[in-house]
């Protein structure tokens, strides 16, 4: 049987507003928008992948705060689960320091105006929910 690997992605959240990021790299997924977030090592919890992947990718300190129900396959035997998330305070603010070339914080009435990767729009529909009503910020 082939092994499932979680991939964890991150609504990052400040002010009302959802952070995006544009990947730079593989070539197919290149100019799409995504969650950001990335592959969970053996052994790792989750929500600690989630925290590395933040701080390796967009030099940030965050804190994972509920985990969006469902999960999305994605290619061969990935599948991915997403958080919301927050800065801790006296984080950095978030740089494209690996696999993105941009980063923008998206306010409710701009989150379509992106090309989201497909296998993370569900999930960002939902944190979009969360938003409107007022249950995340
Ligand atoms: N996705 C995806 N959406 C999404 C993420 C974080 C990842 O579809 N929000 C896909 C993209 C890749 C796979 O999941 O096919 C692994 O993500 P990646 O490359 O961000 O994971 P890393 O950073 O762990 O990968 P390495 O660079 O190989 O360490």
């Amino acid at each position: 049987m082939t092994e499932r690997i979680v991939v964890v992605g991150a609504a990052l959240l400040d002010g009302g507003r959802l952070l995006a990021a544009r990947r730079s790299a593989p070539p197919d997924l290149a100019g799409r928008w995504e969650l950001p977030g990335g592959k969970v090592e053996p052994g790792e919890r989750p929500e600690a992948a989630l925290v590395r992947e933040l701080r390796e990718e967009l030099g940030v300190d965050a804190e994972p705060v509920e985990r969006i129900p469902g999960e999305w396959p994605l290619r061969d035997a990935y599948v991915l689960h997403v958080w919301t998330a927050r800065l801790r305070p006296g984080s950095a603010a978030p740089a494209p320091l690996e696999d993105h070339d941009e980063l923008r914080w998206l306010a409710p009435a701009e989150i379509w105006d992106v090309p989201w990767l497909d296998q993370d729009v569900p999930a960002v529909r939902e944190t979009l929910t969360r938003l409107t009503a007022g249950r995340a910020h």
